[in-house]
C-alpha cells in the first residue's frame, strides 16, 4: 500500500496584503512554478465561497445579505477550520500549500469595525495550523491608488482598507515576510519564487505548529 506520509512534509505559506496588492496573481504563478519544478504544490484561498459556509460568507461580502458582525467572523473562521483536515492531510503527504489570505485576514478586516478588540478577534482561529511564512505583500499608497478603484464589494472602501493594513501591521511576528509589490508582474513573481523555494527546504523537517 502507499505510504500516507510522506518524509518531508509541504509548507504552509500565506499570502497577506491589502486589496490590489497582486495576491491572487502571485498565488496562481507561483503554484504553477513551483509545480514545474517538480515541488508538489496546491492552492487554496480563504474565504472558500464553494462551501455552505462559503456560500453565506459569499452573499455578505456581494452584499445579498446582512450577517451580524460577531456571527460572520465566526463564520469566516468556520471556513478556515472545515478545511483543518485536508490541509493537514495534503502537509503530511508532502504538498506545499500556497494559501491565499488566512487568518491574519479575519483579524484585520473584523478589528478594523467599530468596537472590536483585536484579542477577541483572533480567538476562534486559535489552533489552526501555523503558516511557516506569512508573505506580506504591500503598497506605497500612491501605487495603490495608481491601481484604481475599488469594486462593488462589502469593505472595498479606501478608509476602510487604511485600518486594515494598520491592522496587518499589528499582527506581523517574525513568521512574516514583506515584500513590497510596487513592480511588475514578473519581477515580483521571480523574487517571491526564491523566497519560497528556501521555505519549503527550511519547512520539512520541522513539525508543523499552531496559531
Ligand atoms: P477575496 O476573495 O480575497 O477578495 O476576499 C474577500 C473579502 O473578504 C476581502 O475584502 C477580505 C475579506 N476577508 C477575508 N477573510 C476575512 C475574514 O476572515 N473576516 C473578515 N471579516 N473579512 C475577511
Amino acid at each position: 500500500t502507499m505510504p500516507s506520509t510522506a518524509e518531508v512534509r509541504g509548507a504552509l505559506i500565506v499570502f497577506e496584503g491589502c486589496d490590489h496588492s497582486g495576491k491572487t496573481t502571485q498565488c496562481k504563478k507561483l503554484v504553477a512554478a513551483l509545480n514545474e519544478k517538480g515541488i508538489k504544490t496546491e492552492a487554496m484561498r480563504f474565504p472558500d465561497r464553494t462551501t455552505t459556509i462559503g456560500k453565506m460568507i459569499d452573499g455578505y461580502l456581494s452584499n445579498k445579505c446582512e450577517i451580524e458582525d460577531h456571527s460572520v467572523h465566526l463564520l469566516f473562521s468556520a471556513n478556515r477550520w472545515e478545511m483543518v483536515p485536508k490541509m493537514k492531510s495534503m502537509l503530511e503527504a508532502g504538498t506545499t500549500l500556497i494559501v491565499d489570505r488566512y487568518a491574519f485576514s479575519g483579524v484585520a478586516f473584523t478589528a478594523a469595525k467599530e468596537g472590536f478588540d483585536m484579542n477577541w478577534c483572533k480567538q476562534p482561529d486559535v489552533g489552526l495550523p501555523k503558516p511557516d511564512r506569512v508573505i506580506y505583500l504591500t503598497l506605497s499608497t500612491e501605487e495603490a491608488a495608481a491601481r484604481g478603484t475599488f469594486g462593488k464589494e462589502r469593505y472595498e472602501q479606501t478608509e476602510f482598507q487604511q485600518k486594515v493594513s494598520t491592522n496587518f501591521e499589528k499582527l506581523k511576528d517574525p513568521t512574516w515576510q514583506e515584500v513590497e509589490a510596487d513592480k511588475s508582474i514578473e519581477d515580483l513573481h521571480r523574487e517571491i519564487l526564491v523566497i519560497t523555494q528556501n521555505i519549503i527546504e527550511e519547512s520539512g523537517h520541522k513539525p508543523l505548529q499552531q496559531l
